[in-house]
Protein backbone atom coordinates (compact mmCIF):
# COMPACT_ATOMS: atom_id res chain seq x y z
CA UNK A 1 0.00 0.00 0.00
CA UNK A 2 3.00 2.71 0.26
CA UNK A 3 4.14 2.11 -3.42
CA UNK A 4 4.07 5.51 -4.12
CA UNK A 5 5.53 6.97 -0.48
CA UNK A 6 8.34 8.05 1.31
CA UNK A 7 9.12 7.62 4.99
CA UNK A 8 10.04 10.45 7.40
CA UNK A 9 10.49 9.82 10.83
CA UNK A 10 8.60 6.36 10.27
CA UNK A 11 5.85 7.94 8.83
CA UNK A 12 4.68 6.91 5.04
CA UNK A 13 3.82 10.02 3.21
CA UNK A 14 2.30 10.74 -0.53
CA UNK A 15 5.97 10.39 -2.90
CA UNK A 16 3.97 11.66 -5.82
CA UNK A 17 2.54 15.37 -4.20
CA UNK A 18 5.09 15.97 -0.77
CA UNK A 19 8.68 15.97 -0.35
CA UNK A 20 10.82 15.39 2.53
CA UNK A 21 12.46 18.80 2.56
CA UNK A 22 8.79 20.39 2.58
CA UNK A 23 7.93 18.20 5.58
CA UNK A 24 11.70 18.98 7.44
CA UNK A 25 10.65 22.56 7.12
CA UNK A 26 6.85 22.52 8.06
CA UNK A 27 7.97 20.60 11.40
CA UNK A 28 11.54 22.90 12.24
CA UNK A 29 10.98 26.11 10.69
CA UNK A 30 7.29 27.50 9.75
CA UNK A 31 5.95 30.21 11.60
CA UNK A 32 2.71 29.25 12.88
CA UNK A 33 0.63 32.65 13.94
CA UNK A 34 -1.40 33.25 17.03
CA UNK A 35 -4.52 33.78 14.32
CA UNK A 36 -3.92 30.70 12.61
CA UNK A 37 -6.69 28.16 12.41
CA UNK A 38 -6.13 24.27 11.61
CA UNK A 39 -8.35 21.61 10.32
CA UNK A 40 -6.05 18.52 11.53
CA UNK A 41 -7.35 14.99 10.54
CA UNK A 42 -6.66 11.70 9.25
CA UNK A 43 -7.42 11.33 5.96
CA UNK A 44 -10.70 10.78 4.60
CA UNK A 45 -12.35 12.26 8.01
CA UNK A 46 -13.99 14.94 6.71
CA UNK A 47 -11.30 17.51 6.43
CA UNK A 48 -12.97 19.20 3.35
CA UNK A 49 -16.31 19.47 4.83
CA UNK A 50 -15.00 21.25 8.03
CA UNK A 51 -12.78 23.72 5.57
CA UNK A 52 -15.94 24.37 3.69
CA UNK A 53 -17.70 25.03 7.88
CA UNK A 54 -14.82 27.31 8.80
CA UNK A 55 -14.65 29.28 5.38
CA UNK A 56 -18.26 29.71 5.32
CA UNK A 57 -18.05 30.86 9.53
CA UNK A 58 -14.85 33.15 8.45
CA UNK A 59 -17.55 35.14 5.97
CA UNK A 60 -20.57 35.21 8.26
CA UNK A 61 -22.17 32.66 6.75
CA UNK A 62 -21.43 34.77 3.19
CA UNK A 63 -21.15 31.65 0.42
CA UNK A 64 -19.49 34.11 -2.11
CA UNK A 65 -15.97 33.36 -1.23
CA UNK A 66 -16.08 29.45 -1.23
CA UNK A 67 -17.97 29.79 -4.75
CA UNK A 68 -15.46 31.80 -6.05
CA UNK A 69 -12.51 30.66 -4.62
CA UNK A 70 -10.84 26.16 -4.34
CA UNK A 71 -10.86 25.07 -1.54
CA UNK A 72 -7.28 24.06 -1.77
CA UNK A 73 -6.47 28.09 -1.82
CA UNK A 74 -8.75 29.03 0.88
CA UNK A 75 -7.24 26.52 3.53
CA UNK A 76 -4.30 25.56 1.84
CA UNK A 77 -2.48 22.10 2.83
CA UNK A 78 0.60 22.77 5.66
CA UNK A 79 2.31 19.38 4.01
CA UNK A 80 1.83 20.56 0.42
CA UNK A 81 5.53 22.79 -1.09
CA UNK A 82 2.68 24.62 -3.08
CA UNK A 83 0.51 25.59 -0.19
CA UNK A 84 3.61 27.35 1.62
CA UNK A 85 4.00 29.99 -1.39
CA UNK A 86 -0.06 30.50 -0.71
CA UNK A 87 0.24 30.59 3.31
CA UNK A 88 3.43 33.65 2.51
CA UNK A 89 0.62 35.87 0.77
CA UNK A 90 -2.61 34.51 2.94
CA UNK A 91 -4.29 37.48 4.56
CA UNK A 92 -4.51 36.77 8.44
CA UNK A 93 -6.18 35.19 10.00
CA UNK A 94 -5.27 32.49 7.79
CA UNK A 95 -7.03 28.58 7.48
CA UNK A 96 -4.76 26.08 7.07
CA UNK A 97 -5.38 22.51 6.42
CA UNK A 98 -3.33 19.09 8.13
CA UNK A 99 -3.20 15.40 7.82
CA UNK A 100 0.15 15.56 9.91
CA UNK A 101 0.33 13.64 13.18
CA UNK A 102 0.79 15.58 16.20
CA UNK A 103 4.52 14.66 15.92
CA UNK A 104 5.69 16.15 12.54
CA UNK A 105 3.04 19.13 13.20
CA UNK A 106 5.19 22.56 13.10
CA UNK A 107 7.37 23.21 16.23
CA UNK A 108 6.14 26.88 16.44
CA UNK A 109 2.26 25.61 17.47
CA UNK A 110 3.50 25.39 20.80
CA UNK A 111 4.11 28.25 21.85
CA UNK A 112 1.72 30.27 19.66
CA UNK A 113 -2.15 30.55 20.50
CA UNK A 114 -3.17 29.28 17.25
CA UNK A 115 -6.18 27.20 17.05
CA UNK A 116 -6.56 23.56 16.01
CA UNK A 117 -9.69 22.08 15.31
CA UNK A 118 -9.64 18.24 14.94
CA UNK A 119 -12.56 16.09 13.23
CA UNK A 120 -12.22 12.65 13.35
CA UNK A 121 -14.86 9.22 12.10
CA UNK A 122 -15.17 6.41 12.86
CA UNK A 123 -12.68 4.41 11.37
CA UNK A 124 -14.50 1.62 9.10
CA UNK A 125 -16.43 4.28 7.34
CA UNK A 126 -13.16 6.16 6.68
CA UNK A 127 -11.28 2.94 5.68
CA UNK A 128 -14.23 2.53 2.74
CA UNK A 129 -13.82 6.36 1.90
CA UNK A 130 -10.26 5.51 1.47
CA UNK A 131 -11.00 2.26 -0.37
CA UNK A 132 -13.02 4.14 -2.99
CA UNK A 133 -10.88 7.28 -3.07
CA UNK A 134 -7.77 4.81 -3.99
CA UNK A 135 -9.33 4.03 -6.83
CA UNK A 136 -9.43 7.53 -8.31
CA UNK A 137 -6.71 9.17 -6.73
CA UNK A 138 -3.36 8.77 -9.18
CA UNK A 139 -0.96 9.39 -5.98
CA UNK A 140 -2.31 6.50 -3.73
CA UNK A 141 -2.07 2.93 -4.47
CA UNK A 142 -4.87 1.28 -5.45
CA UNK A 143 -5.39 -1.81 -3.29
CA UNK A 144 -6.26 -5.69 -4.75
CA UNK A 145 -9.55 -5.62 -2.43
CA UNK A 146 -10.65 -4.08 0.93
CA UNK A 147 -9.17 -7.03 2.50
CA UNK A 148 -5.66 -6.24 1.76
CA UNK A 149 -6.55 -2.55 2.34
CA UNK A 150 -7.99 -3.32 6.30
CA UNK A 151 -4.81 -5.31 6.55
CA UNK A 152 -2.48 -2.90 5.90
CA UNK A 153 -4.66 -0.25 7.85
CA UNK A 154 -4.35 -2.03 10.95
CA UNK A 155 -0.83 -2.38 10.65
CA UNK A 156 -0.30 1.38 10.02
CA UNK A 157 1.46 0.45 6.56
CA UNK A 158 -0.87 3.44 4.74
CA UNK A 159 -0.18 6.81 4.04
CA UNK A 160 -0.10 9.20 7.39
CA UNK A 161 0.52 5.82 9.26
CA UNK A 162 -1.40 4.54 12.02
CA UNK A 163 -4.99 5.69 12.55
CA UNK A 164 -4.75 4.79 16.11
CA UNK A 165 -1.97 6.18 17.08
CA UNK A 166 -2.86 9.92 15.23
CA UNK A 167 -6.03 9.93 17.29
CA UNK A 168 -4.78 9.65 20.36
CA UNK A 169 -1.96 11.80 19.56
CA UNK A 170 -4.18 14.77 19.19
CA UNK A 171 -6.97 13.64 21.69
CA UNK A 172 -4.20 13.69 23.92
CA UNK A 173 -4.62 17.76 23.19
CA UNK A 174 -8.46 17.37 25.06
CA UNK A 175 -8.75 20.34 27.85
CA UNK A 176 -6.04 23.13 25.91
CA UNK A 177 -8.01 26.32 25.45
CA UNK A 178 -6.74 25.88 21.45
CA UNK A 179 -8.01 22.49 20.83
CA UNK A 180 -11.34 21.64 19.61
CA UNK A 181 -12.28 18.37 18.79
CA UNK A 182 -15.39 16.53 17.00
CA UNK A 183 -16.38 13.89 15.32
CA UNK A 184 -18.01 13.42 12.00
CA UNK A 185 -20.95 11.55 13.20
CA UNK A 186 -21.58 14.68 15.04
CA UNK A 187 -21.72 16.40 12.54
CA UNK A 188 -24.01 14.38 10.72
CA UNK A 189 -26.27 14.61 13.78
CA UNK A 190 -26.41 17.96 14.45
CA UNK A 191 -24.75 20.07 12.15
CA UNK A 192 -25.87 23.28 13.01
CA UNK A 193 -25.33 22.71 16.95
CA UNK A 194 -21.88 21.69 16.13
CA UNK A 195 -21.10 24.87 14.03
CA UNK A 196 -22.37 27.11 17.15
CA UNK A 197 -19.49 24.82 19.40
CA UNK A 198 -17.14 25.78 16.84
CA UNK A 199 -18.45 29.38 16.42
CA UNK A 200 -17.83 29.52 19.93
CA UNK A 201 -14.41 28.22 20.04
CA UNK A 202 -13.33 30.35 17.59
CA UNK A 203 -14.86 33.14 19.04
CA UNK A 204 -17.14 34.19 16.38
CA UNK A 205 -20.64 35.54 16.95
CA UNK A 206 -22.33 34.21 13.88
CA UNK A 207 -26.28 35.73 13.42
CA UNK A 208 -28.94 33.10 13.46
CA UNK A 209 -29.48 34.04 9.40
CA UNK A 210 -25.39 33.58 9.13
CA UNK A 211 -25.39 30.50 10.97
CA UNK A 212 -28.60 29.01 8.77
CA UNK A 213 -26.67 29.67 5.57
CA UNK A 214 -22.77 27.65 6.94
CA UNK A 215 -25.31 24.94 7.49
CA UNK A 216 -27.53 25.38 4.37
CA UNK A 217 -23.63 25.83 1.92
CA UNK A 218 -21.87 23.56 3.81
CA UNK A 219 -24.45 20.50 3.24
CA UNK A 220 -23.04 17.92 1.18
CA UNK A 221 -25.36 18.28 -1.66
CA UNK A 222 -24.25 22.13 -2.04
CA UNK A 223 -20.52 21.36 -1.75
CA UNK A 224 -21.36 18.61 -4.28
CA UNK A 225 -22.50 21.15 -6.62
CA UNK A 226 -19.92 23.89 -5.63
CA UNK A 227 -16.93 23.28 -8.24
CA UNK A 228 -15.01 24.93 -5.88
CA UNK A 229 -15.60 22.17 -3.24
CA UNK A 230 -16.30 19.46 -5.10
CA UNK A 231 -12.31 18.87 -6.61
CA UNK A 232 -13.80 18.67 -9.95
CA UNK A 233 -10.99 21.49 -10.99
CA UNK A 234 -8.10 18.91 -10.25
CA UNK A 235 -6.84 17.45 -13.60
CA UNK A 236 -7.45 14.50 -14.70
CA UNK A 237 -3.31 12.67 -13.91
CA UNK A 238 -4.21 13.45 -9.95
CA UNK A 239 -8.16 12.69 -9.70
CA UNK A 240 -10.03 10.26 -12.51
CA UNK A 241 -13.02 11.45 -12.06
CA UNK A 242 -14.54 8.89 -14.56
CA UNK A 243 -13.87 6.69 -11.82
CA UNK A 244 -16.06 8.08 -9.03
CA UNK A 245 -16.44 11.52 -7.14
CA UNK A 246 -14.33 13.22 -4.13
CA UNK A 247 -17.96 13.95 -2.52
CA UNK A 248 -18.99 10.52 -2.84
CA UNK A 249 -21.85 8.94 -0.38
CA UNK A 250 -21.24 11.39 2.77
CA UNK A 251 -23.06 9.08 5.10
CA UNK A 252 -22.23 7.36 8.51
CA UNK A 253 -22.30 3.57 8.57
CA UNK A 254 -21.55 2.93 5.03
CA UNK A 255 -19.14 0.21 6.04
CA UNK A 256 -22.05 -2.22 6.94
CA UNK A 257 -22.50 -2.32 3.23
CA UNK A 258 -18.60 -3.40 2.65
CA UNK A 259 -17.37 -5.20 5.47
CA UNK A 260 -18.20 -8.94 5.81
CA UNK A 261 -18.47 -9.82 9.84
CA UNK A 262 -15.21 -11.73 10.03
CA UNK A 263 -13.42 -8.17 8.73
CA UNK A 264 -16.11 -6.57 11.45
CA UNK A 265 -14.78 -8.88 14.02
CA UNK A 266 -11.10 -8.49 13.19
CA UNK A 267 -11.79 -5.03 12.88
CA UNK A 268 -13.23 -5.30 16.19
CA UNK A 269 -10.24 -7.29 18.26
CA UNK A 270 -7.74 -4.40 17.04
CA UNK A 271 -9.82 -1.98 17.81
CA UNK A 272 -10.39 -3.21 21.31
CA UNK A 273 -6.50 -3.80 21.64
CA UNK A 274 -5.57 -0.37 20.56
CA UNK A 275 -8.36 2.08 21.98
CA UNK A 276 -9.21 0.51 25.53
CA UNK A 277 -7.51 3.55 27.17
CA UNK A 278 -10.18 5.74 25.41
CA UNK A 279 -13.07 3.59 25.24
CA UNK A 280 -16.43 5.39 25.28
CA UNK A 281 -14.83 8.57 23.65
CA UNK A 282 -16.36 8.39 20.41
CA UNK A 283 -20.12 8.05 19.13
CA UNK A 284 -19.31 4.72 17.30
CA UNK A 285 -18.41 3.27 21.09
CA UNK A 286 -22.22 2.86 21.57
S1 LIG B 1 -9.31 13.88 2.25
O1 LIG B 1 -9.00 13.36 0.88
O2 LIG B 1 -8.59 13.11 3.27
O3 LIG B 1 -9.07 15.31 2.36
O4 LIG B 1 -10.87 13.58 2.43
P1 LIG B 1 -11.81 14.20 3.56
O5 LIG B 1 -12.32 15.51 3.10
O6 LIG B 1 -11.15 14.12 4.88
O7 LIG B 1 -13.00 13.13 3.59
C1 LIG B 1 -13.80 12.86 2.46
C2 LIG B 1 -15.09 12.26 2.98
O8 LIG B 1 -15.90 13.29 3.58
C3 LIG B 1 -17.17 13.31 2.92
N1 LIG B 1 -17.74 14.67 2.91
C4 LIG B 1 -18.93 14.97 3.44
N2 LIG B 1 -19.82 14.22 4.11
C5 LIG B 1 -20.98 14.83 4.50
N3 LIG B 1 -21.25 16.12 4.27
C6 LIG B 1 -20.39 16.91 3.60
N4 LIG B 1 -20.70 18.19 3.38
C7 LIG B 1 -19.15 16.34 3.17
N5 LIG B 1 -18.07 16.81 2.51
C8 LIG B 1 -17.22 15.79 2.36
C9 LIG B 1 -16.84 12.82 1.52
O9 LIG B 1 -17.99 12.47 0.82
C10 LIG B 1 -15.93 11.65 1.86
O10 LIG B 1 -16.62 10.56 2.46
P2 LIG B 1 -17.26 9.34 1.64
O11 LIG B 1 -17.69 8.35 2.71
O12 LIG B 1 -16.20 8.77 0.75
O13 LIG B 1 -18.43 9.90 0.90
Amino acid sequence: MLRHSFSYKGIPLPAEIYDPETIDFVGNRFQVLDDDAFTVTYPKSGTNWMIEILSLIWQQGDPSWCRSVPIWDRSPWLESPNALEKLKSAKPPRLISSHLPIQLFPKSFWGSKAKVIYTFRNPKDLLVSLYHFSKLANFLEEPESLEELLGAFLQGEVLYGSWFDHVKGWLGLRGRENFFCISYEELQEDLRGSVGRICRFLGKDLSDAALASVVQNASFQAMRDNPMANYSLLPGNILDKTKGSFLRKGVVGDWKNHFTVAQSERFGRAYQERMQDLAGTFPWDE
